[in-house]
Formats: C-alpha cells, sequence, structure tokens
C-alpha cells in the first residue's frame, strides 16, 4: 500500500504552549472531561469529498492542490489511492469516522449500473481497511445536486425519470452506508427547492420529497439500518430558496409527514448563519425538539452570502456550541469536518493544519464549555429568571390550572405590574470572557 503523507509524523498532544505545528495544543484524546474522554465527547469525521477530492476550485479558476495520489483523476486506480490516502490521513490524525457521498468514493459513470458495480469493488477495498484500522462510517448520503439531470430537484423533481434516479443513488448509497455499519444517513436537499414560483409546484414538490424519505426509510429498515436519517437544513445555495430552510421549518416538515421517529437534524454551523442564525440557535432549536442527530463542524465567513466550509477556530462558536451539545446529553452521531482549505492553502501539510485546528477549536470548546457548567452562573440565572414560574399565579400557568379568567381576575387584583426583573445579558457574556480568558 502506497503512503502519501510520509514527511508528516502521528499527530500528538503537546499542549497550548507547543509551537510544533504538527501537534495538538488542545486536543487531548483521553483527558477526561465531565467523566468522558474527550474522543468520546467528540467523535470526529473527514468528509470525504472536501479532503480527498476537492482541488480548490472555485467559480473563477482552476485547481490550485493536486489530488491526484500518483493516479490519472477518473479512474478506479484514482478511487483507490484515495482510500489508502484517506485512511493514512485519519489515522495520523486519530480520526475515527468518516463521512461520503456515493459520487466521492468512486468517478461516476453514464450508467448508473456501472457505477454501481465500481461502488461494490471500492466498498470491499474500503471495508478491508476498516476491519484493519477500526475507522468506522459516521454518515452516508447520495450526491443528488451535481450531476446535470438533477438541474430541477432530486426529489422535487418534475421528471419522474430523475426522481427514479434519485431512489436508484438513495438505495444503494443506504447499502453502502449497511455495509459500512454507518451510524446516519443524511439527506441534504441541495436542489430541492426553487428559483422562481411561477414554474413551481410547492406542495405537489413538498409531498414527493416526503414519499421519497418515506421509501428511504422503508427500505433502510428493511436492510437492517437501525441508525439515524438526518434532513441537514440549509436556506439557500446552489438554489435561491431551499425547502430544508432552518431547524425549526425541517421539524415541522418531518412532523407534518410522519416522518420525526425516523429522522434527527444534522446541523451545519455555515449553514446557520446563512439562513440568518446563529449556530447556537440551530442546536438549541433541535435539541428541545429532541431532534439533535449529528454536527457539520464547520464555519462561515459573516460577510459573505455564500458557504465558505471554513475549518472552524471561533472559540466562542465551538465553546456555545460543545455548552449546547453536553446539555442535551451528547449526540448519537458525531462532529463532521464538513469544511476545506482555503483555495491557496494547497498543500498536504494544510490539509493537516485544517484538521489540527478543528480539532483543537472543538477540544477548547469543550474544555470552556464544562467549565461554563461547573460554574453553573448561567444556569443559576436562568433559573432564577423564570421563577416566577413556580409559585403563586406562575405556578397555575405551568400546571394547567388557570384559565384566561382567573389570569385576568389577578391582574385586575394587581391594578398595574410592575417590570420583569433584568435580563442581566452583559453581565452573563462578562462571565462567558472570564471562563474563556480567565
Ligand atoms: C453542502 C452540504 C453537503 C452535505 C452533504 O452545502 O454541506 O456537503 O453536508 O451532502
Ligand atoms: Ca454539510
Ligand atoms: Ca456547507
Amino acid at each position: 500500500m502506497q503512503q502519501f503523507f510520509t514527511n508528516i509524523p502521528e499527530i500528538k498532544y503537546e499542549g497550548p504552549q507547543s509551537q510544533n505545528p504538527f501537534a495538538f495544543k488542545f486536543y487531548d484524546a483521553n483527558r477526561i472531561i465531565l467523566g468522558k474522554p474527550m474522543k468520546e465527547h467528540l467523535p470526529f469525521a473527514m468528509a470525504w469529498w472536501h479532503n480527498l477530492c476537492a482541488e480548490g476550485t472555485d467559480m473563477f479558476g482552476r485547481e490550485t492542490a493536486d489530488k491526484s495520489f500518483g493516479c490519472p483523476i477518473g479512474t478506479m486506480e484514482h478511487a483507490k489511492a484515495k482510500v489508502d490516502a484517506g485512511f493514512e490521513f485519519m489515522q495520523k490524525l486519530g480520526i475515527e469516522y468518516f463521512c461520503f457521498h456515493d459520487v466521492d468514493l468512486v468517478p461516476e459513470a453514464e450508467d448508473i449500473n456501472e457505477t454501481n458495480r465500481r461502488l461494490d469493488e471500492i466498498s470491499d477495498y474500503i471495508l478491508e481497511k476498516m476491519d484493519r484500522t477500526g475507522i468506522k462510517c459516521l454518515w452516508g448520503t447520495a450526491n443528488m445536486f451535481s450531476n446535470p439531470r438533477f438541474m430541477s430537484g432530486a426529489g422535487s423533481s418534475c421528471s419522474a425519470e430523475v426522481y427514479c434516479f434519485a431512489a436508484a443513488q438513495i438505495k444503494k448509497a443506504l447499502e453502502l452506508t449497511v455495509k459500512f455499519g454507518g451510524k446516519g444517513y443524511v439527506f441534504w436537499g441541495g436542489r430541492e427547492g426553487y428559483e422562481s414560483l411561477i414554474n413551481t409546484d410547492v406542495a405537489f414538490e413538498e409531498q414527493n420529497i416526503a414519499r421519497l424519505m418515506k421509501m428511504a426509510v422503508e427500505y433502510g429498515r428493511k436492510i437492517g439500518f437501525c441508525g439515524d436519517f438526518y434532513i441537514e437544513p440549509k436556506p439557500k445555495e446552489p438554489m435561491k430558496h431551499q425547502y430544508d430552510f432552518d431547524a425549526a421549518t425541517s421539524i415541522g416538515f418531518l412532523r407534518k409527514y410522519g416522518l420525526d421517529k425516523d429522522f434527527k437534524l444534522n446541523i451545519e454551523a455555515n449553514h446557520a448563519t446563512l439562513a440568518g442564525h446563529t449556530f447556537q440557535h440551530e442546536l438549541r432549536i433541535s435539541a428541545i425538539n429532541g431532534m439533535l442527530g449529528s454536527i457539520d463542524a464547520n464555519q462561515g465567513d459573516l460577510l459573505l452570502g455564500w458557504d465558505t466550509d471554513e475549518f472552524p477556530f471561533d472559540i466562542y462558536e465551538t465553546t456555545l456550541c460543545m455548552y449546547e451539545v453536553l446539555k442535551a446529553g451528547g449526540l448519537t452521531g458525531g462532529f463532521n469536518f464538513d469544511a476545506k482549505n482555503r483555495r491557496s492553502s494547497k498543500t498536504f501539510e494544510d490539509m493537516f493544519h485544517g484538521f489540527i485546528l478543528g480539532m483543537d477549536s472543538y477540544a477548547l470548546g469543550l474544555i470552556k464549555a464544562a467549565k461554563l457548567l461547573e460554574d453553573g452562573r448561567i444556569d443559576e440565572n436562568l433559573r432564577k429568571r423564570y421563577a416566577d414560574f413556580q409559585s403563586g399565579i406562575g405556578k397555575t400557568i405551568v400546571d394547567g390550572t388557570a384559565d384566561l379568567c382567573s389570569l385576568a381576575e389577578h391582574a385586575s387584583e394587581l391594578g398595574k405590574t410592575s417590570q420583569p426583573q433584568s435580563g442581566k445579558q452583559e453581565y452573563l457574556q462578562s462571565i462567558v470572557n472570564g471562563i474563556l480568558f480567565g
């Protein structure tokens, strides 16, 4: 087996003072945080597409990074070299999971039967590597957005033939996910949206997407998939408007079509900010609805209106994310680095720097979030803020014994009310700063 990263050492923890570019400063896999090793709090995954396939192209320019791994791109030889490179990469970083789209693994052929044959061949090869290394699959998905046939959507397409191809890809991707023992299966509806309502039957498209998801659940359960299905919300890009706009919209859709028992959400940081929300908001909305499944751990650029998929480095964000995750009792999924190097970060070393940055940022976020919880002042403030509802008239509202008349009578007895107590936002923000930098 060929090795590709021979000049890069195994990445180990050396502590915050280390200046070694190939060492973790905060990610210490076996350090116990709140009774659990860091690596159990943070099941990290490598995204096949960004790390092994993306070569730095953008709308204005061709490849800057060489991901040929010594083989002609578009061949099965190259597909296998990517597997070798991927497993070597994950092992050097101590990453235990990967995520994939069907067409990340092999070059897509003209005929779907040939693509599927290639997928059988590569998945045997991947399975051998998984057995040998203990590396696991976090989730699989079908790419139903790159092929031109999906220009008007997949489950939302106006063509029944295209709908069949979407179904066929989901079927195969589910089979691969089961073959790899994947924990989850993702639906990211990149083309499930519209450009104009003038030519779009929204009601019909929504129903057809739900039908496809139902078929996926039925087939998945039949072939032994017992993990979670996920919707990954995103408001726009590539479509002007995508149906899975945000967590709240996706939860409403899942409940409307009775899919909420089989589905959870895969929340991506960059998609949250594109929707005009904070990452923390999307996590909280998912968590309070019992739908926080997995996370695509990246970061967007707030000055840009598109999906930049950067490696996360904002410690406020990772801290508040981990605060939500800890409060929710952890994830059933994991933290997939759906992140890519910048176009000018084009070397193999840069690939490692991206993951070291991301893993350290999440490790530091975890350490700080645990401190926020142990400190207790934020939780205490929350308890006090709503204490009005623990006794007296407030309690009758919560326990369901109040009605409009009893409440109106209370208001009338009061005549006028005083203002609610202070929200203390700045004080609480200074606690966060104290914990981050104290
Ligand atoms: C694109 C999405 C995509 C999904 C998987 O914006 O993030 O990469 O995670 O299809
Ligand atoms: Ca994603
Ligand atoms: Ca993204």
